[in-house]
């Protein structure tokens, strides 16, 4: 009994886990997809015909059976020691891992996440369920010595009162809490279900994005100059994505304005909706990181919306809060001056995804994602800097966040091994809102030289650039990249970490080039 309840506590934790982290499926189901995949196919087409639109619910059903023998012996043998019982639930967790991640798409961290969840409560529930029986077998060896823990006639010994009223109150308490677990889990992923379903539903006016040819360079291994939702990096607080469904998003306008005023979905996507190229980058990247990416957003100025309620004099900014509690202060000024800032309701053509702020979402370019990007915003207080402190300024972070003028190189990768011959570098340069006007690269601390830029004079995007390298003598390299911007500054070598306000520093690649 104790290794059955653990068992299924187990089953439980790892099934809300995955609901909690929105991995597609908890392993169990994970488990039976792989059996489908493995199966030969006549047994496969066996099972439809025998159990019809029934197949999957039964291969569940014989699944959990089996998982149940296991934890039932699971529990017996921890009964003998309280570590034995760790065998066979590593086996049972390596099997859910390996399944994990089989599927497509599956990133490690995240999707063992309830695998490991399960292992453990597994061990926990079992280890302590079990204890009282290990006491008294001991108990018993104690007092008649013999066969440790079994009556005369072979059978287990019973607990006796009090500690099989104990039992039984902790048995009935991890069932309880497992059938809270599971129950939560599936209310968690039919909700994201029914989210994700909004989303496919919803038909916006948006056109698709078309990167201008002038901005590529054609490289291979360099980042493409857009950058697909699914590749986008995601950087948030939010343990589990709020799901909101357009239907119900409001943004109140509030706080230092002539007129406070709320706006629904319908009145954000009823109008003719302002599109634009737009860089976003995490204050947290890393001189060479890979906390950016260039997207193609659909959305409403934010000059327009905060027109609607007039903000009064003395008012230098919007404190955003998303749904889940999330703040930032963003300068009025960055909100209302010419550069396209907008409430996004697409990315890359397509409804936000839902990790990126579906239904709608701060896009400010020229600011770093911390003091801008709200996603999943839900209110504007219009406020002044010094009223106020939002999330990440409480942490420690600067209260202004102005993206600094920055530069990658995408190839060759570290530690390349080259072929002799001339060597092609490149990668991306960004100044979002005053643009680029110059990326140089110095090979082992030599002169700078021009690389090649791609420009569509588009200020808010990076750019991508190429230089060519005259066939460098074999033996080892390091290749380093600066960047000029639109005003004239010249990316500083001087290297500081991201807190508070940005990395600098020139990024730099070493390779090697073979013997002829
Ligand atoms: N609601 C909410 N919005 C947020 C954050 C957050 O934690 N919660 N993080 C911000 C930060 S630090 C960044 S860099 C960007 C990242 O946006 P992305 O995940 O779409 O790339 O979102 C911003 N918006
Ligand atoms: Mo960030």
């Amino acid at each position: 009994m104790a290794g059955l309840f653990a068992g299924l506590g187990g089953v439980a934790a790892s099934h809300l886990v995955a609901a909690l982290l929105h991995v597609r499926e908890s392993p169990v189901v994970a488990v039976a997809e792989t059996v489908v995949r493995l199966l030969p196919t006549p047994v496969v087409e066996w099972g439809i015909e025998a159990f019809g639109s029934f197949d999957k619910v039964v291969l569940v059903v014989v699944i959990v059976l089996l998982l149940a023998a296991v934890f039932t012996w699971a529990g017996r043998l921890a009964r003998r020691r309280s570590w034995l019982p760790a065998v066979p639930y590593g086996v049972l967790a390596g099997v859910g891992a390996v399944a994990v991640l089989l599927r497509p798409g599956a990133t490690t961290s995240v999707d063992l996440a309830p695998v490991a969840a399960g292992l453990l409560v597994w061990l926990g529930l079992t280890a302590a369920l079990t204890a009282p029986l290990r006491r008294q077998d001991a108990e018993a060896a104690e007092a008649a010595p013999g066969p440790g823990g079994r009556d005369d006639d072979g059978e287990d010994s019973v607990l006796v009162e009090p500690s099989r009223r104990t039992f039984l109150t902790a048995v009935g308490a991890v069932a309880v809490l497992s059938v809270g677990a599971a129950l939560g889990g599936e209310v968690l992923s039919r909700t994201r279900r029914g989210i994700e379903r909004a989303r496919s539903l919803l038909a916006l006016d948006v056109s698709r994005p078309m990167p201008p040819p002038a901005a590529r360079v054609e490289v291979e291994g360099i980042s493409p100059w857009m950058t697909r939702n699914g590749d986008f990096y995601r950087i948030d607080t939010a343990f589990a994505v709020p799901t909101i469904d357009p239907a119900d998003w409001q943004l109140r306008i509030h706080g230092l304005v002539e007129r406070e005023v709320v706006v629904d979905f319908a009145d954000l996507v009823d109008q003719p909706l302002t599109e634009a190229w737009a860089t976003l980058s995490c204050v947290s990247n890393e001189v060479g990181g890979d906390l950016i990416g260039n997207a193609w957003w659909s959305g409403v100025p934010t000059r327009d919306l905060l027109a609607l309620a007039g903000p009064v004099d003395g008012a230098d900014a919007v404190m955003q809060t998303s749904e889940d509690g999330w703040t930032c202060a963003t300068p009025l000024e960055a909100l209302t001056d010419d550069r396209p800032a907008m409430l996004a309701v697409a990315m890359n053509g397509e409804p936000l995804p839902v990790e990126h702020g579906f239904p709608v979402r701060a896009v400010v370019p020229g600011l770093y994602g911390y003091v801008s990007a709200c996603k999943w915003v839900v209110d504007w207080e219009v406020t002044r800097f010094d009223d106020v402190s939002a999330y990440w300024t409480e942490r420690g972070w600067s209260e202004e966040g102005p993206v600094k003028l920055g530069s990658r190189i995408d190839v060759p990768t570290a530690g390349a091994d080259l072929d002799p011959g001339d060597v092609v570098v490149a990668g991306v340069a960004w100044r979002q809102h005053t643009g680029i006007a110059g990326v140089q690269v110095s090979v082992d601390g030599g002169a700078w030289t021009d690389a090649e830029v791609a420009s569509a004079d588009l200020p808010d995007s990076w750019v991508q650039w190429r230089a060519v390298l005259p066939a460098p003598a074999a033996g080892d390299h390091a290749v380093r990249v600066r960047a000029i911007d639109a005003d004239g500054e010249v990316q500083t070598g001087a290297e500081a970490a991201p807190a508070p306000d940005g990395a600098t520093g020139w990024h730099e690649v070493d390779f090697s080039v073979r013997e002829a």
